[in-house]
């Protein structure tokens, strides 16, 4: 075989490996992916606590939690996605924003010292799989 033809070769092979994987791609979508959608959902901080404790969202959605705080001053930060906004007191809506990241738990935790449960102060965001 001469170097010519067999360059001609790996080639085809190589554009049937990329054909099949296109296909194979395709095939996959409707199954496994819904998509993504936008969500709100709202939270209060309150010592020592947020309600809801546990945030449940989809993996790739648009998540935007609306956080108000019951009391005094808080804090709202996920450290793994690198978010983080403070919670006035007096019932102002603070927003934070994030795309739901790859399913597993997250910590929510309270960004500003509020007293003696601030350590305790936290919630945990619960991303799924998309498609289930
Ligand atoms: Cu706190």
């Amino acid at each position: 075989m001469s170097v010519r033809r067999g360059a001609a070769v790996l080639m085809c092979v190589a554009m049937v490996l990329a054909a099949l994987g296109a296909a194979r791609g395709a095939e996959r979508t409707p199954a496994e992916t819904r998509p993504s959608q936008a969500v709100t959902i709202e939270i209060t901080a309150k010592r020592f606590a947020f309600l809801p404790a546990t945030v449940e969202v989809v993996e790739g959605d648009q998540v935007t939690l609306a956080v108000t705080s019951g009391d005094g001053t808080h804090g709202i930060e996920i450290k793994t996605l690198k978010v983080k906004k403070e919670v006035p007191r007096g019932g102002t809506v603070v927003t934070l924003s994030f795309t739901a990241p790859a399913p597993g738990t997250y910590e929510i935790n309270c960004s500003e010292y509020c007293g003696r449960g601030h350590n305790d102060m936290k919630a945990a965001l619960v991303v799924s799989p998309r498609g289930q």
